[in-house]
C-alpha cells in the first residue's frame, strides 16, 4: 500500500523536509529546486545554475519528472542508511527529496500493483556513479522488500555477487579506478507477494585484451592484485606464486599497481567471503584461483629464438621459466610438454597426418597471450553462470513473476589512444542512447500524434544515424570489418581502413585522414579513423581490429584445454563446441547481435531512468566543472527531456484500465459503467473535480498533466478501499 499524508499529493517535498509550498519557495532559493519541470525557464543555464546549488549542499540527485539527473560527489554521504530506506519505502514518488531509493520503490510498487516488469536505465559516462548506483538500488531492494529465512539468503547471494564480480570484471582506468569492463544486466525476480526470490544475470563482453595489456596508469582486472597482495603464505606457495605484484609481467605494464583509492588485500577478504556465500566450495574455489595465477604464469612465460627464427621456450638458460611453465601446466591441469608444444608450434592436418609447422617468436608470444585471453574470458563467463545457479529462484511458486531490471554497462569513454575495445563499449553505449530516445522523446511524441493530442513538436538529435554507421547490414563498420577479417590472403588493419574509406564515403559522422579537410587533417594519424558520436568525437587507431574481432585461438591449444584435468578449464572450453568446421562468429558480430536481443529484453518491459554525470575529471569531492558538466547535459539529451516532461503529461492510460480501477470513486460509475469506457473517465474525472488543463482525453487513453493529480486520486482509492473493507468487516461481523 502507498503510505502517504492527504496534502501532501499537493504539495511538493522539499529537501529539508518541509512539505508547505511556501516552506518549498524559500527552500527553493537556498538548496535549488527538486524537479527541475518546476524551474521558472528551460534554458540550459538556469539547468546548471540548479544543478550546481544542489551539489554544494550535497543533494546530488535531481528530478526531470520520474528520471533522475545524479551528479557524482566522490565522497560517502550519509543518504543510503537502513533509516534512510525506510522513510522512502512506500511513500510516492514526489513527497521526499529525490533520491534513487524513491525511484527503486516507485517501480517496485508500480509492478506489485500493475503486474508488468519493468527495468531501469543507469546511464552516463565512464566514473559517472553507474555501478555504484546499481549497487544502491540492489541493496534496497535486498534489504527493504519482505522477506523469509530462505528468501534471506537469495539476497545474500545477490548482494554478494558484486564483489566477486567487480573483482573479475572491473579494473583501474584513467577515467575510473573502479571501471566496469563488462556490461551487467540483471534482472531480479518477484513474487506476487513483493518477495525477492531469485536473480539473474546476462554479462556482455568483457575487455580480455587488459588481462595481456594495459596502457600507462592502468591496471589489470583487480582479482589478480587481490590474489598476489592478500591471499595466504600457504596459497601463494601452493599456486606457484610471489608475493608482490612486480613479480608479474601481466600486472606491471601500466606502471600503477598501487593505488591510493583501492585497498587490494581488504577487497580480498571480501571476495572470499562473498564465494563462500554463493556457494563455491574450497574445490571450485581453489580452482578458480589456480586459474587466475595460471595466467599469472604464463604472461611471465619468453620465447627466445633459434637460428632459423623459431620460438624456443629459454628454459636452457633460465630456470625459473620452467618454473612458470611446470605450474601454468599443472594449474591448467594439462601436460607440461603439450602445453609447450602448443605454444611453440602450430598443428595443421593434412588428411590423415599431423604436421607441427614451428612458431616465431611473435607467433609464439601471441599465442601464448590468446590463451592467456580464451582462459580468463572462458572463466569470467563460467562464473557468472555459477552465480546465477546460486541465485535461481528456488521457491515453487505457482503464482505470477515480475521482474526489475538492472542495467549498468560500461559508460562512453575517449583516451589518448582508443581501440577496438572503445569501439564496442561507445557502439553500445550508442544504443542505449538510442533506446532512451526511442523510448522517450520519439515514443512520447509519436504517443500524442497518435492519440490525437495537441502537440508543440519538441527538436532533438537523433543518434539512429550513427548506429546505422556502425551496424547496418553490408554497409555498415562491423560489416565491412567482417567482410575484411574473412577475406582470405593480404587483409591487413589497413586494408580495413582502406574499405571503411570507400564505403562511408562523406558520411556526416566518418573522417579519416585521408577524407578530411585541410585543418580536421592535422588532427589525424593516417591509420586513424574517427567517429562523431551523440557524446563527442572519438579517433580509432586501427592497428589490432582484425585480430581482436577475429579472437581466434590455435586449434591444438583448444584441443588440449579441453583435456583439462582442471574441472573449470574442461568446461568452459568444452562448451566452445571443437567440432564444429563453422568459422565462429567474429566479437563485434556478437556483441552487436546481444545489443539487439537486449534491447529486445528492455523494449518489453517499463522504463525507468538514472542518468549519471560526472562532476570532474580528477575525481575530487566538492569539484563541478561546469563545462564537463554541460556537455554530458547537452549530449545526454536532458534539455530535450525537460522540455517534453514539460509541455506534457506525467501519467497516462488505457480508458478501461484507469476506469476499472477508479470507477468504486463516483456513484454513476460504480458497480459497473455500461456505456464507452472514454464516456466512463469523462464522467469520473468530472465527478473528482479534474480542471480542464489537468488532463486530457485521447484516443484511447487519458492523459493527466502532474502526478500530483493522479496522487490525489490514488488517496481517494486507498481511503475508499478502507472504508469498504471496514463495512464489509461490519458486516459480517455477526455472522
Ligand atoms: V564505468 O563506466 O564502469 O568506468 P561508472 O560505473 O559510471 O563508471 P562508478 O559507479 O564506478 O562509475 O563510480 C566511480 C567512482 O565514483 C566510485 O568508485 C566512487 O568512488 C565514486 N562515486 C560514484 N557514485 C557515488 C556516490 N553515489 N557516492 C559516493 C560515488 N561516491
Ligand atoms: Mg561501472
Amino acid at each position: 500500500m502507498i503510505k502517504h499524508s492527504a496534502q501532501s499529493a499537493f504539495s511538493l517535498g522539499t529537501d529539508d523536509g518541509q512539505l508547505d509550498m511556501e516552506g518549498a519557495l524559500t527552500a527553493r532559493d537556498r538548496v535549488g529546486i527538486q524537479d527541475f519541470v518546476l524551474l521558472d525557464e528551460t534554458t540550459e543555464a538556469a539547468f546548471l545554475t540548479n544543478l550546481k546549488k544542489r551539489f554544494s549542499k550535497d543533494l546530488i540527485y535531481t528530478y526531470v519528472g520520474t528520471l533522475i539527473v545524479s551528479v557524482n560527489p566522490y565522497k560517502e554521504l550519509d543518504i543510503y542508511s537502513k533509516k534512510q530506506m525506510d522513510t522512502y519505502m512506500g511513500v510516492n514518488f514526489f513527497e521526499l527529496p529525490p533520491h534513487i531509493y524513491a525511484l527503486a520503490d516507485n517501480a517496485y510498487h508500480t509492478m506489485l500493483t500493475e503486474f508488468n516488469n519493468h527495468f531501469i536505465l543507469i546511464s552516463g559516462e565512464s566514473g559517472a556513479g553507474k555501478t555504484e548506483a546499481s549497487k544502491k538500488i540492489l541493496q534496497y531492494y535486498a534489504v527493504s522488500c519482505p522477506s523469509t529465512t530462505l528468501l534471506n539468503t537469495v539476497r545474500d547471494k545477490m548482494l554478494m555477487s558484486n564483489p566477486v564480480l567487480e573483482a573479475f570484471g572491473n579494473a583501474k582506468t584513467l577515467k575510473n579506478d573502479n571501471s566496469s569492463r563488462f556490461g551487467k544486466y540483471m534482472d531480479i525476480q518477484f513474487n506476487s507477494e513483493g518477495d525477492a526470490v531469485g536473480g539473474h544475470i546476462l554479462n556482455y563482453l568483457l575487455e580480455k585484451s587488459r588481462v595481456v595489456h594495459q596502457n600507462h596508469g592502468e591496471r589489470n582486472f583487480h582479482i589478480f592484485y587481490q590474489l598476489v597482495e592478500g591471499g595466504t603464505d600457504d596459497l601463494l606457495r601452493q599456486l606457484g606464486l610471489e608475493r608482490g605484484v612486480q613479480h608479474y609481467n601481466y600486472l606491471t605494464q601500466g606502471e600503477c599497481a598501487i593505488v591510493s583509492s583501492i585497498n587490494d588485500r581488504n577487497d580480498w577478504k571480501t571476495v572470499k567471503n562473498a564465494l563462500q556465500v554463493i556457494n563455491f566450495d574450497e574445490i571450485n574455489t581453489n580452482h578458480l584461483f589456480g586459474i587466475v595465477a595460471s595466467v599469472l604464469h604464463l604472461g611471465n612465460i619468453q620465447f627466445d629464438s633459434d637460428s632459423k627464427g623459431h620460438a624456443l621456450l629459454n628454459d636452457n638458460t633460465e630456470l625459473i621459466y620452467i618454473h612458470f611453465m611446470l605450474f601454468s601446466s599443472q594449474l591448467l591441469g594439462v601436460d607440461v610438454q603439450n602445453l609447450q608444444e602448443g605454444l611453440t608450434f602450430r598443428k595443421i592436418e593434412a588428411k590423415k597426418d599431423q604436421v607441427l609447422t614451428p612458431f616465431t617468436t611473435d607467433h609464439a608470444i601471441y599465442a601464448r597471450d590468446a590463451l592467456s585471453k580464451a582462459i580468463y574470458g572462458h572463466t569470467f563467463t563460467w562464473l557468472v553462470n555459477r552465480i546465477n545457479e546460486s541465485m535461481e529462484n528456488k521457491v515453487r511458486d505457482p503464482s505470477r513473476k515480475t521482474v526489475i531490471g538492472l542495467l549498468d554497462i560500461y559508460g562512453f569513454e575517449v583516451f589518448y589512444v582508443n581501440s577496438f575495445e572503445q569501439f564496442c563499449i561507445n557502439y553500445c553505449n550508442e544504443k542505449l542512447q538510442q533506446l532512451f530516445i526511442q523510448l522517450t522523446l520519439k515514443a512520447e511524441q509519436d504517443e500524442y500524434e497518435a492519440e490525437n493530442i495537441e502537440w508543440e513538436p519538441v527538436q532533438f538529435f537523433n543518434n539512429k544515424i550513427i548506429c546505422d554507421l556502425v551496424e547496418e547490414k553490408h554497409r555498415g563498420i562491423i560489416s565491412i570489418l567482417d567482410e575484411e577479417c574473412l577475406r582470405p590472403g593480404d587483409a591487413t588493419d589497413l586494408t580495413f581502413l582502406e574499405r571503411l574509406e570507400d564505403k562511408m564515403g562523406n558520411h556526416p559522422h566518418f573522417v579519416t585522414h585521408k577524407l578530411a579537410d585541410k585543418m580536421t587533417r592535422k588532427t589525424l594519424e593516417r591509420g586513424d579513423f574517427r567517429l562523431l558520436h551523440y557524446a563527442g568525437e572519438v579517433t580509432y587507431c586501427v592497428v589490432g581490429f582484425l585480430d581482436k574481432n577475429n579472437d581466434l585461438l590455435y586449434r591444438n591449444i583448444k584441443d588440449l584445454m579441453c583435456q583439462s584435468k582442471n574441472a573449470i578449464v574442461k568446461e568452459c572450453f568444452s562448451t566452445m563446441d571443437p567440432d564444429s568446421r563453422k568459422r565462429p562468429e567474429t566479437v563485434a558480430t556478437q556483441f552487436k547481435s546481444s545489443l539487439l536481443k537486449l534491447t529486445e529484453i528492455l523494449m518489453a518491459k517499463e522504463a525507468w531512468y538514472i542518468r549519471c554525470l560526472k562532476s570532474n575529471e580528477s575525481k575530487q569531492p566538492g569539484q563541478f566543472d561546469e563545462a564537463l558538466i554541460r556537455h554530458q547535459v547537452k549530449y545526454l539529451g536532458l534539455m530535450e527531456h525537460l522540455r517534453v516532461r514539460r509541455a506534457g503529461f506525467a501519467y497516462r492510460r488505457k480508458f478501461d484500465v484507469f476506469l476499472k480501477r477508479y470507477k468504486p470513486l463516483c456513484p454513476a460509475t460504480w458497480p459497473h459503467w455500461r456505456g464507452e469506457p472514454a464516456d466512463g473517465v469523462e464522467v469520473l474525472v468530472q465527478h473528482l473535480g479534474y480542471l480542464p488543463h489537468e488532463y486530457k482525453m485521447g484516443r484511447t487513453k487519458i492523459f493527466i498533466r502532474h502526478p500530483r493529480t493522479l496522487y490525489a486520486t490514488e488517496d481517494a482509492y486507498e481511503k475508499c478501499k478502507h472504508e469498504l473493507a471496514t463495512r464489509l468487516q461490519a458486516k459480517y461481523k455477526g455472522y
